[in-house]
């Protein structure tokens, strides 16, 4: 107990360090001392509609797995948002495949990857985790999973994500070495298909990742995509790996992450986030640093992409940071219902 003590005493001196460099001393959300709770955040302007639906569980009472599963609901069956669930983009070869994970205060979690036909992965994903003895399940599994689930077998593509898809075929170049996604990055492919331009000002619809404090202190989070759009058969993300596109420690806190789920992956970045904020550092410092072990590893194809993370703490306290101009979250608690945050950007 006291080593215990003692250690939040030694993060806590590391937190303040951290704020001499630029940083802001308190992160965004509560006055010192203060939990703020119940609250959720989620990636995105979108997250603004999801947060609502997550409100509706955490205002009751409720508890924030339940929040976040029902507030992912939103996008994933939106026929306007192309980047999760119904109406997502294909891979290269026409089909949508979804990623999902959820994790609750427990340390439970469930995933799917690569699953087809199903509009709401992140509620197979909740199945995974609380009907099976395993984490994760993918592809032709996951689907025969989730029909033997009750889950309804749906064509998830429509015509709008069909002519998109159609029309990146045009010019689209087969390279299997290299990630389909960054082929416009490097001036190889058409601006069509450049996954932070993509048609109907996507800019803003990707994917979601929502991690929610309930009233009893509970931390719970969800992240749920179509993935990178018309990327290559088989390709899974960050979104559904437990660690790289959310992870929630409810000792410490919750984080998401949105952007090219590749860089992500390298560097276990919702989890380190968590470890950070461990250690003391602010939800926003904590995705800062996650940014900047990115940054570190990659510096030249770091300006070409778009990562945010977004983190939630055990006070209730939220912070973002991401590599470009442009990424957003939204914040839903007691003062606020429909807030958009800019997350601060390296570059
Ligand atoms: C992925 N991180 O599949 C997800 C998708 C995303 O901007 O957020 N795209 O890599």
């Amino acid at each position: 107990m006291n080593s215990r003590r003692n250690f939040l005493k030694t993060a806590a001196i590391g937190a303040a360090a951290l704020t001499a460099d630029g940083l802001p001393a308190m992160a965004a959300g509560p006055k010192k001392g203060k939990v703020n709770k119940p609250i959720v955040v989620s990636t995105w302007d979108f997250g603004v509609a999801a947060n609502k639906a997550a409100w509706q569980v955490l205002s009751k009472g409720g508890r924030a797995l339940d929040a976040v599963e029902a507030g992912v609901h939103v996008p994933e069956s939106d026929p306007d948002n192309h980047t999760v669930g119904y109406s997502g983009f294909p891979d290269r070869d026409g089909r949508v495949t979804l990623d999902a994970c959820i994790m609750d205060e427990l340390g439970n979690c469930g995933s799917v990857a690569a699953l087809e036909h199903i509009v709401h992965p992140i509620s197979v994903a909740r199945k995974v985790m609380e009907k099976t003895p395993h984490v994760m399940l993918v592809g032709e599994g996951a689907l025969q999973f989730a029909l033997e689930n009750g889950f309804r077998k749906e064509n998830l593509l429509t015509p709008e994500s069909e002519k998109a898809w159609k029309e990146w075929l045009k010019k689209a170049e087969y390279k299997p070495v290299i990630n389909i996604e960054n082929q416009s990055f490097e001036g190889k492919g058409t601006s069509a298909f450049n996954p932070l331009r993509l048609p109907g000002n996507a800019w803003n619809h990707d994917t979601i990742g929502m991690v929610a404090l309930d009233e009893a202190g509970n931390l719970s989070g969800a992240c749920t995509t179509s993935g990178m759009a018309f990327k290559m058969r088989g390709r899974v993300g960050d979104s559904p790996i437990i660690g790289a596109g959310l992870y929630v420690d409810n000792e410490v806190g919750a984080a998401t992450a949105t952007g090219v789920g590749e860089e992500v992956i390298r560097v276990v970045g919702s989890f380190l986030v968590v470890e950070l904020m461990r250690q003391g550092y602010s939800p926003e410092a904590a995705c800062k640093e996650a940014v900047m072990r990115i940054v570190k590893k990659k510096p030249a194809k770091a300006k070409e992409i778009q990562i945010g993370f977004l983190a939630l703490n055990k006070k209730g306290e939220h912070g973002a940071f991401c590599l470009q101009q442009g990424f957003t979250y939204a914040v839903a608690d007691k003062s606020t219902q429909d807030t958009i945050i800019k997350g601060k950007h390296y570059f």
